[in-house]
């Protein structure tokens, strides 16, 4: 094997955010971009020689590309074996179980999530360590270092590999097997769920429709719902993952998935979501009576989205429901060790956590937080505020498994979606929560906002706002409960004394200016109140936040771009 030592210069934008580096697919195309990434990636692991690798994308644009540099590279580097999707394609999720179903060194993840894709999309890739979950901030913060350093990369000179066929081949000496992306993963599913009860519900009639968005997660749906499950076909719309999505968005949220909006409301799905909420189409003939069920998910697999007819769930009441019913799927009878959910999601899963007399764990945004918990079997469960549920089966969020879990418990209560959260609420209480996002703000007037609020803290507690009187205000800082590391500046707080709260964040996976988050929440234990409608029940939080953030005056907008 020909290995070509190639001189390159250090680029000083490739730190990685929330969820790996996200950055524009041409940016990865300038020359020695994705190159020098890749290898200060291997750099910094200094895997032995003769490791296995995992390699798999959501399949969007650049991909297959990325993938044979990145073998190139491998092969260089001392790798003996990658693993690699076949066609390229490995969910987010999928990729975790491989890597540790086969014991690998690792694996790299080549997404950006629910970013558009295409030639003016945006593109991404992570680091997953052998756990399976993503690489924490001081492996990401040592790539970073590194990839300000590199004077040079190793790259093999070598054909590509098919990747369309299924098999082992060799790359300059390092075997290349192309497995087949979802046989382990489905297989891991129905080791986790009671596929006999979800057959038998669907089987009696009962409707489900699932948006794979063209992205990843079509063949995975198409194989565990219509073909292990028995839905009928057709139950899986967008089911072809394709380079650009279809020129949409998979973002599995009540904006961008609007086509299964449009299916679970009918009619009324305008009145739902969105600032932006876009026009409604002709009611295809299927919705004419709308399903029971529906769900959504992302780019590369690790979101999903829960709807019952008419029926938003929203994420966080989504993790709530399913650790108050865990015992019904078998791979969870044995009970829930303890749940986790990031700082700004809400607290409804703490209310459940505390009647099971479990622990319940709150850190940063970012699934990279949870590992640490999960590897030391502190949590079983974890979830997010944005659109990401999951548990101990891998080590990233798995958009699939959540609809597996709720279409599991559907089948064991034979309830609807919405009987079922709002049996929940009676029960443990309604926590009223609404996350509204500014996207794409010059990312000097968002820098402002927050230093304007950060200023305010020390004036604010006592103060009075209507109804709501600050009790404390602070920037989240985490202390990992395992290796004592420590995560400062992850998000703005300000807590009211009912326990009501405003969190203000900035983005960590877009690529164009700024992101505002504003995280509302309020709770309600009188069950004759919470059927209302969130933002209805959150608009005197709403107002608060734009008068103590000066939103309007400083990034001109009023609107959200996307409610949740
Ligand atoms: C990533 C992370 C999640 C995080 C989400 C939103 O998800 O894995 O943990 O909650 O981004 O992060 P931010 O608020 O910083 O944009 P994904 O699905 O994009 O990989």
């Amino acid at each position: 094997m020909n290995i070509r030592t190639v001189a390159t210069a250090p680029f000083n934008d490739q730190k990685p955010g929330t969820s790996g580096l996200r950055k524009k697919v041409s940016v990865f195309q300038s020359p020695n971009y994705l190159e020098n990434f890749v290898q200060a990636i291997f750099d910094t692991i200094a895997a032995p020689a003769g490791s296995t690798l995992v390699v798999g994308g959501d399949g969007r644009y650049y991909n297959r590309e990325a993938i044979q540099i990145i073998l190139r590279i491998a092969a260089a580097n001392g790798f003996g074996k990658v693993l690699v999707g076949q066609g390229g394609i490995l969910s987010t999720p999928a990729a975790s179980c491989v890597i540790r179903k086969y014991r690998t060194f690792g694996g790299i993840i080549l997404s950006a999530s629910h970013n558009p894709g295409g030639p003016d999309g945006d593109f991404g890739i992570k680091y997953n360590t052998a756990n399976g979950g993503p690489a924490p901030e001081k492996i990401t913060d040592a790539i970073y270092a590194r990839s300000k350093a590199l004077d040079s990369y190793r790259i093999a000179d070598a054909p590509g590999v098919a990747l369309d066929q299924q098999g082992s081949f060799s790359l300059g000496g390092m075997a290349v097997e192309v497995i087949d992306p979802v046989a382990d993963y489905a297989g891991l599913m129905e080791s986790l769920f009671d596929f006999e009860a979800i057959r038998a519900l669907l089987k009696g009639g009962f409707r489900m429709c699932f948006d794979a968005m063209h992205a990843v997660t079509g063949p995975y749906a198409k194989e565990i719902i219509e073909k292990r499950l028995g839905a009928p076909g057709g139950t899986v719309i967008n089911g072809v993952p394709l380079p650009d999505f279809g020129q949409g968005h998979p973002d599995p949220n009540l904006t961008y998935a609007h086509e299964l909006v449009e299916i679970m409301y009918g009619a009324s799905a305008a009145a739902f979501g969105s600032a932006q909420a876009a026009p409604l189409s002709p009611l295809p003939e299927r919705s004419r009576r709308q399903p029971d069920f529906g769900a959504a998910s992302d780019g590369d697999g690790d979101r999903n989205m829960i709807l019952g007819r008419h029926f938003f769930v929203n994420p966080s009441d989504s993790l709530a429901v399913i650790a108050a019913n865990a015992a019904l799927a078998p791979g969870y009878a044995k009970g829930l060790a303890g749940v986790a959910r990031s700082m700004p999601t809400s607290g409804a899963a703490d209310r459940v956590a505390a009647k099971l007399g479990i622990p319940c764990y709150e850190t940063p945004t970012g699934w990279k937080f949870f590992g640490n918990l999960m590897d030391a079997g502190k949590v079983t469960l974890c979830g997010e505020e944005s659109f990401g549920t999951g548990s101990d089966h891998v080590r990233e969020k798995d958009g699939l498994w959540a609809v597996l879990f709720w279409l599991n418990i559907l089948a064991k209560r034979g309830q609807s979606v919405e009987d079922i959260v709002h049996r929940h609420w009676a029960e443990y209480g309604r926590n009223f929560y609404s996350r509204h996002d500014y996207e794409g703000l010059p990312s000097d007037a968002a820098n402002g906002l927050m230093a304007h609020l950060k200023s305010q803290f020390a004036s604010l507690p006592g103060q009075r706002f209507g109804s709501y009187q600050v009790k404390l205000c602070d920037d989240f800082s985490y202390t990992d409960p395992i290796d004592a590391s420590v995560s400062t500046g992850q998000g703005l707080r300000v807590i009211f004394e009912d326990g009501s709260r405003i969190v203000f964040r900035l983005s960590g996976t877009g690529t164009e200016g700024a992101t505002l988050r504003i995280y509302l929440e309020a709770f309600e234990p009188d069950a004759a109140k919470q059927r209302r409608d969130a933002q209805e029940a959150l608009a005197g939080l709403i107002n608060i936040a734009h008068e103590l953030s000066e939103l309007k005056q400083r990034t001109g907008r009023e609107q959200p771009t996307v409610i949740t």
